[in-house]
């Protein structure tokens, strides 16, 4: 039993697992302190990071705390014991599948599941209950990679490996934040870069991150990359570089290439000088890898863009074979799990097809199935439609919080809540899906549950518990085993360990090979106890006769003709059009230090140092057109609803584009939900909610005051815009409201909860500025600051008094021995960007390197390098131009 190796474990030797953030699938190694922290490493080992981790990686140990775990089965509300519970959740489901059919249920589940969780609650949607109403939220993430896939090679296959990343000249990122959503893997092609001049290219309307290492960045139109592939496309003819035999291997390449010469590559707003530099860049470096991500995915034109990509690979034969081939990041620790054990609703296990009778009947004898779903389910936003509308009664949620992160979130939130019977399975009650739930069950969190995940390269690792199951908490694997045989399938679902399920997973996984699939993991099938306990990572497919590599440098392809297939391919503008009344497109996406929802990152002082507060990116000319001022508040709207940010101006943004992170909530800035604002409009093909193209409106949020707040205990903030966040010493919070309170002092006793503290207070009435320090046992409480505008203080500063004496707390200002390092850019040694432009200015720094030579800056994990490079060349520009 794996459980037995961890008893077996001497205290100094660390347990080696995998981070639970993105999709690189980090090896980390984890030292528990024996009262519930842990010590964090990069495993060297590990074939995804080699020892290295990113902030997220690293901070971990911080996000782990139990202050806000959800300990006990709750039903209404209230606590209850785990038999209550589940009785009344399998009741209520067999109930309404009686009574209704199967398709009247659903789950909704999530690319953060372990393989083991997945593999469970797909057996049981598909198998036994007899419906394929399972989706996850791998459809607002990967799903157009799966269609795309499917639609050229016939699987859902990553064709390449990690090192191809390290072995190509050229490396075009297309709708990639790698920089910031996939750390580990950019700082592997900078190495790479050191050695091989590697040129790195960005295709994306904003200019991020990532860009600030690139070689060239096309900054194109929203929307636009398939005329942009198309181009490459033609050029790739014009230019000779077809693959003539390897196009012996390709169907449809005369009606792609017909498409792309009747495709207008202007659509994309480039100057055709760019994108012919980009063409020849392409066309003189072989080695060539095209990553993708939710630019790509999150469109109405999402597979399109897929496959218009995978053309230009497959027509130059640039695929499978070392440094060069398409190259799909994914999101989420299992998305790829997820995908390859049918987490999909159109999917059915170990890749095969929903729809294929020889198919549906292998996995029903496998399962010994009682009703297999004989037609693919719902898609997510079909899916909370049929919610919506009353065809599905009973909903399950699992490790999800898509309250927030569907499109139309508020009309979600409203699903969610009026839904006859609605189960969420999560380790927080706090989240805004949570607290609308009428079951809520306690689940075991990453650090306490075991299992495997694949990443982004098809690389299976475990997943390994270092710390205790708190209160009554369980791993979902066994939670939803559990219902399965209270609804009545006691010998399917007798699984006491992951370790069983596993197994049979990779016994069923046989069928992926026998009926010529690519995913196959069989020589698991029969895997002892101690060797899961024990498994190293490694990549499938893992049969007798192959383990691992790269797939297609030689054709065979998984389609009927085992040929791959090109498709003729021609632009489509994104769904939601602008109009008079909704003249900006609105781009969302995420910031480096936060994970989606915050409900895990967002404990940990040292990330949410680096992004405090939601924000939205607008143009300079926008800006001034609309009387937006700098560190102002907007407001958005759309004809979905509505958001009030704080505007962060900036040509990052193209005029009319606005960008704005997905990560707040109601927790944590429940005028920041971004979602609220997202049309549910999709990809007729996967399905894939546009969440990248919204149109809305924007103008200046007026209101009549501003403040700022620090706290060593958390703040209740009641304004219309709030937001919150931790700090090293408590809390930090932003305000702003259209009523002026008639009772500062009122105000701040109850925002902090101290009705009876010592105050110190300055009060300026005409001018409308307050500002009050609460002292108890000559300790900094909490401080508040009130202006009339966005509130002048040293905010990074002030966010470090609360627990100390702060005498001078009150004035806003730090001493003159003390200077504000302000916003923290590297969060591993907790240097600020005044930091940082001082020691460029004073010091004349020139290089990351430098800087790291004197603050330490960027010098771990590397995830601010991008940054540190940044304002390096900010501060370079002005005297350029003298
Ligand atoms: N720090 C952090 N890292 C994460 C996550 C996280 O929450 N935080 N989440 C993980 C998950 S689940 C995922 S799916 C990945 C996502 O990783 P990414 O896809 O890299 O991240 P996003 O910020 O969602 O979007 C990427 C870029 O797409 C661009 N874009 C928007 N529209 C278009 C377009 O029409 N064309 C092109 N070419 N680009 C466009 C956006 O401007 C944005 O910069 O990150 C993973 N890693
Ligand atoms: N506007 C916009 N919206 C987007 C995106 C975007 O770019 N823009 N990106 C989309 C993408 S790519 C993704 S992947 C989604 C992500 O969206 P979600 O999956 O909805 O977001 P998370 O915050 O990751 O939610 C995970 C939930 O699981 C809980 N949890 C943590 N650990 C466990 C566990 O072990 N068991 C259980 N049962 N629960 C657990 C967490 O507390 C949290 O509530 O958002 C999508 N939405
Ligand atoms: S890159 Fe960062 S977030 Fe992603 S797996 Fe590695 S350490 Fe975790
Ligand atoms: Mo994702």
């Amino acid at each position: 039993m794996d459980g037995g190796a961890h008893n077996k474990r001497s205290d100094t030797a660390p347990v080696r697992s995998t981070c639970p953030f993105c999709g690189v699938g980090c090896g980390i190694l984890l030292s528990p302190d024996g009262q519930g922290g842990i010590a964090v490493k990069g495993d060297p080992d590990h074939p995804a990071n080699r020892g290295r981790l990113c902030s997220k990686g690293l901070a971990v140990g911080e996000t782990i705390g139990l202050d806000d775990r959800l300990l006990a089965p709750r039903i209404g509300g209230e606590d209850t014991d785990w038999d209550t519970a589940l009785d009344l959740v399998a009741d209520r489901f067999r109930e309404t599948i009686a009574q209704h059919g199967p398709d009247s249920v659903a789950f909704y589940v999530s690319g953060q599941m372990l393989t083991e969780d997945y593999y469970v609650a797909n057996k049981l949607m598909k198998g036994f209950i007899g419906s394929g109403n399972i989706d996850t939220n791998s459809r607002l993430c990967m799903a157009s990679t799966v269609a795309g896939h499917r639609r050229a090679f016939g699987t859902d296959t990553v064709p390449g490996t990690y090192e191809d990343l390290e072995e190509a000249d050229l490396i075009v990122l297309v709708g990639s934040n790698l920089a910031w959503c996939h750390p580990v893997l950019y700082q592997r092609i900078l190495a790479a870069r050191k050695k091989r001049g590697t040129k790195i290219v960005v295709v994306d309307p904003r200019r991020t991150a990532s860009c600030d290492s690139a070689d060239m960045h096309l900054q194109l139109e929203p929307g636009s990359d398939v005329a942009l592939f198309n181009r490459l496309l033609v050029a790739i003819y014009e230019g000779g570089a077809l693959d003539k035999g390897y196009l012996a291997q390709v169907d449809g390449f005369d009606d792609a290439l017909r498409a792309a010469f009747s495709d207008r590559a202007d659509v994309t707003g480039l100057d055709p000088e760019q994108i012919e530099d980009f063409c020849r860049l392409w066309l003189r470096t072989e080695k060539v890898v095209t990553i993708f991500s939710q630019g790509v995915n999150q469109s109405s034109a999402g597979a399109d863009k897929v496959n218009a990509i995978l053309n230009c690979h497959l027509a130059s034969g640039r695929i499978g074979k070392p440094g060069m081939g398409p190259f799909s990041v994914t999101g989420q620790p299992n998305a790829m799990g997820g995908r390859e054990v049918g987490g999909l609703a159109n999917m059915l296990a170990c890749h095969l097809d929903i729809e294929n009778a020889d198919h549906r009947r292998a996995v029903r004898d496998f399962w010994n199935a009682p009703a297999m779903a004989t037609r693919p389910g719902l898609k997510a936003v079909d899916l909370f439609h049929a919610v919506k509308d009353g065809r599905i009664k009973a909903l399950w949620i699992i490790h999800s919080n898509p309250a927030v992160t569907l499109p139309d979130a508020d009309t979600i939130r409203d699903t969610i809540r009026d839904c006859a019977f609605a189960v969420v399975s999560d380790i927080t009650a706090q989240t805004d899906t949570a607290r609308l739930a009428d079951v809520l069950l306690p689940a075991t969190a990453w650090g306490e549950k075991d299992g495997t995940v694949t990443n982004s390269d098809r690389t299976i690792s475990r997943q390994r518990a270092v710390l205790p199951a708190p209160g009554m908490a369980r791993p979902d694997w066994d939670i939803i085993a559990d219902v399965a045989r209270r609804m009545g399938w006691r010998h399917d679902f007798d699984y006491a360990s992951p370790v069983e399920i596993y197994r049979e997973y990779a016994g069923l996984s046989s069928l992926g090979g026998h009926f010529g699939r690519d995913f196959d993991i069989s020589a698991h099938a029969t895997i002892r106890d101690i060797d899961y306990a024990v498994l190293d990572p490694f990549q499938w497919p893992l049969t007798k006769e192959r383990q691992g590599g790269r797939f297609f440098a030689d054709g065979q392809f998984f389609t009927e003709t085992g040929r791959a297939q090109m498709l003729p391919l021609r632009f489509r503008p994104p769904e939601s059009k602008k109009a008079p009344r909704y003249p900006f497109r609105l781009n969302t996406g995420r910031t480096r230090d936060q994970w989606h929802t915050m409900t895990r990152t967002a404990k940990s002082a040292r990330l949410a140092a680096h992004l405090p507060e939601p924000f939205c990116e607008i143009h300079p000319e926008d800006a001034a057109q609309l009387g937006v001022s700098a560190a102002g508040l907007v407001e958005l709207t759309s004809p979905q609803g509505r958001a009030v940010l704080r505007a962060l101006i900036t040509d990052r943004v193209r005029p009319g584009d606005l960008f704005a992170p997905m990560h707040w909530t109601g927790e944590t800035a429940p005028s920041a939900r971004i979602d609220a604002l997202v049309a549910p409009v999709t990809d007729p093909v996967s399905g894939q909610p546009e969440s990248k193209a919204s149109v809305c409106a924007v103008k200046p949020f007026d209101a009549a005051w501003y403040g700022f707040a620090v706290s060593a205990m958390p703040m209740h903030p009641q304004s219309t815009y709030w937001a919150r966040s931790r700090t090293r010493t408590g809390w930090r919070a932003e305000l702003a409201g259209l009523d002026t309170p008639a009772d500062w002092e009122a105000y701040a006793r109850d925002l902090f909860q101290l009705p009876d503290s010592a105050v110190q207070a300055v009060n300026d009435p005409r001018r409308g500025h307050h500002r009050f320090a609460f002292h108890a046992d000559d300790r900094l409480q909490a401080a508040l600051f009130i202006a009339p505008e966005p509130v002048l203080a040293m905010r990074d500063y002030l966010a470090t008094l609360p627990g100390t004496e702060a005498p001078d707390a009150i004035s806003g200002r730090a001493p003159a021995d003390r200077p504000d390092p302000g916003p923290v850019l590297c969060s591993c040694f907790n240097v600020g960007v005044n930091t940082i432009m001082t020691a460029i200015e004073s010091q004349g720094l020139v290089t990351v390197d430098a800087i790291g030579a004197a603050l330490q800056a960027g010098t771990n994990c590397g995830s601010c390098r991008p940054e540190i490079a940044a304002l390096i060349a900010r501060a370079a520009t002005p005297r350029a131009a003298e």
